[in-house]
């Protein structure tokens, strides 16, 4: 009745073809197909039979691993070894769990998390309505408590042995709520709750009155949402609301790698893939996801007191990846004077959303919008990767490096500022890079939509504002070198975001936030508030083996080139603007694309 989709439902299915089916005939119903794949063919099948078969490695059983790994891929395990105080101790995550089942459209109350498992049993974790009431335990809460809030020290599963387990925030306090009571509660009747974190995994097609209330909680209180954005099954497929509302945070998730053990996949991750994450854009040609990250994790069995599962590659678990860690972050920001305009019940939400992803990491193939530039001004994020993954202790330098308002400002930092809806008032941040050869400035705007606080929690147009983002390089002794080097207007994001790499010959650049067009009631809604995150460093995908390692199995190699071959023979299309095989990123995957993934082979396999 409700059409929520609890975002772990689709089996996982890849289609990869062989080429040897395709040189049988296969698949092949053009004669244009036909006459390229013989071009093709004739210059690298002998170069393929050339090659040895393709490795499976050999990896021993470790006797203590710290689980999930996804939190070590992530950089969470990182960043708490760095700060061991940080554990999510006084920060209150609201996670807002579903029903799994549902009796002529009512929730069935199985929304609980196993709290008799001893990765749980020691958590803070708390049921909204009371332990009286008898609810169901499900798998997806489970896991995602698990996630976000476990905690055993003797954890063990057949195929790896003991491990010892925590979450990401193992001291954060869990307020779980059943998804309709908190709709119904704090939604409609805006009763108060209690949370730093809200996150959730579970979506709908369309947007509802619902899914505009929770903007406009995020917007009124600061609150930091996360939501799952889907799981693909076609490049069609939308991101799911909430995730694709505009002041939530939506996660999106990265493969695993492919391999017969069970501890590689739950350590190696690779790229999003849109027949697993939701793309972008919206129907309304907004950018999302926002961000992605590792949902393949080990998890508390939701029917056992020692048992633990395997989640998949799910949006449902990326979630609470990214929640559990911000956890982190709003901890240092709560206690850290000089930071708490990061967590403010004004612009709170928009500060962590920018410090997310502005420190979140390019995965290879990472590009604005469409193949091409064409629309990079405008398309402000990856259609799949949005910002890129979350790298959890960039993200707390990002943090760590603080609030700076316009004027002279350091290498990164932040803003928590407003901007007086006048035309022509800029608010300029002017930055001084030393060695700007090979470095890239990354930064990212980010405000919030306006919706009525009330049923059905109708958009505000005429409050709502449209900010542009420039980059300039600055010669402070001729001013008429001056140029914009980059910048980023979205007409219907509320989010502007600039990589760009700098220009050699200019040491200072000037980060312009601004007015694309001031319109709507200015009288009524004179100002808007904005949070800014900026940093520069080197392009740290250049190397990435992500971008050769096309069959998604950690090694390069003839199966590789296979792949990419398949890719070309089949035309596939870089559908929704991602195609990893397109190498050089023009757009298209063809011969050219072949030679450069040929060059990186590893001699002996071109022996
Ligand atoms: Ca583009
Ligand atoms: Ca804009
Ligand atoms: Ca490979
Ligand atoms: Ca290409």
């Amino acid at each position: 009745m409700y059409g929520i989709i609890n975002l772990c439902l689709k089996p996982l299915s890849r289609t990869e073809g062989s080429i040897f089916r395709l040189l049988s005939g296969h698949n092949l119903s053009s004669h244009r197909v036909i006459g390229y794949l013989n071009i093709v063919a004739a210059a690298v099948l002998p170069a393929i039979a050339a090659l040895p078969a393709g490795r499976v490695q050999a990896q021993e059983y470790a006797e203590s691993l710290l689980q999930p790994a996804a939190l070590d891929y992530a950089g969470t395990f990182s960043l708490r070894h760095i700060e061991p105080t940080l554990t999510g101790e006084g920060v209150t995550i609201a996670a807002v769990c579903r029903s799994a089942t549902y009796v002529a459209g009512w929730p069935q109350d199985d929304y609980r998390l196993n709290v008799e498992h001893n990765c749980l049993g020691e958590g803070d974790i708390n049921f909204t309505d009371g332990l009286a009431v008898a609810g169901g335990i499900s798998f997806h809460s489970t896991a995602i408590g698990g996630i976000l809030v476990g905690n055993d020290p003797d954890g063990w599963h057949p195929e790896i042995g003991n491990f010892y387990y925590e979450g990401a925030a193992p001291q954060a306090k869990a307020d779980v709520y059943e998804f309709w009571r908190f709709v119904g509660s704090h939604i409609l009747e805006a009763k108060p709750f209690e949370a730093d974190i809200l996150t959730m995994s579970a979506g709908v097609v369309f947007e509802d009155w619902w899914t505009r209330g929770l903007e406009h909680l995020a917007e009124k209180n600061g609150l930091i949402v996360f939501a799952g954005a889907g799981n693909g099954s076609n490049v069609s497929d939308p991101v799911l609301y909430p995730a694709a509302g505009a002041n939530v945070i939506g996660v999106g998730v990265v493969a695993s790698l492919q391999s017969d053990l069970l501890v590689d996949t739950l350590e190696r991750f690779t790229l999003p893939s849109a027949e697993q994450s939701s793309a972008g854009p919206t129907a309304d040609q907004r950018c999302k996801p926002d961000i992605v990250a590792p949902g393949n994790c080990l998890v508390p069995s939701a029917d056992s007191t020692t048992g633990y599962e395997v989640s998949g590659d799910w949006t449902s678990f990326a979630t609470p990846v990214v929640a559990g860690t911000t956890a982190l972050l709003v901890q240092k920001a709560e206690s850290d004077p000089l930071l708490t305009a990061a967590v403010s019940p004004q612009g709170g939400n928009c500060v962590i959303k920018a410090i997310l992803m502005n420190s979140a990491a390019k995965l290879p193939y990472w590009h604005k919008g469409k193949p091409g530039k064409d629309d990079d001004h405008e398309a402000v994020l990856d259609y799949l990767q949005g910002a890129g993954m979350l790298d959890a202790p960039a993200a707390y330098d990002q943090l760590a490096a603080g609030r700076q308002e316009p004027g002279n400002i350091r290498l990164a930092g932040w803003d928590n500022n407003t901007i007086d809806k006048e035309p022509g008032r800029e608010h300029v941040y002017v930055v001084d890079i030393a060695s700007p050869q090979d470095q890239l400035l990354t930064a990212t705007l980010v405000w919030n939509r306006h919706f009525a606080d009330e049923y059905p929690f109708d958009a505000i147009a005429e409050a709502d504002s449209d900010l542009t983002l420039e980059v300039w390089a600055v010669d402070p002794d001729e001013a008429q070198k001056d140029y914009l080097l980059d910048y980023s207007d979205s007409a219907g994001d509320n989010v502007e975001h600039i990589h760009c790499p700098l220009d050699a010959q200019f040491y200072r650049y000037e980060i312009v936030v601004t007015f694309s067009d001031v319109s709507g009631d200015t009288v009524k809604y004179p100002s808007e508030r904005y949070a800014l995150a900026w940093r520069t460093g080197p392009d740290e995908t250049a190397e990435d083996i992500l971008w050769y390692d096309l069959d998604l199995d950690g090694d390069i190699d003839r199966d590789d080139v296979i792949a990419c071959f398949n890719k070309i023979v089949q035309s596939e299309p870089p559908a929704g603007g991602h195609a990893p095989g397109d190498i050089n990123m023009d757009g298209k995957i063809d011969i050219d694309d072949l030679k450069i993934l040929m060059a990186h082979l590893p001699q002996q396999d071109i022996r």
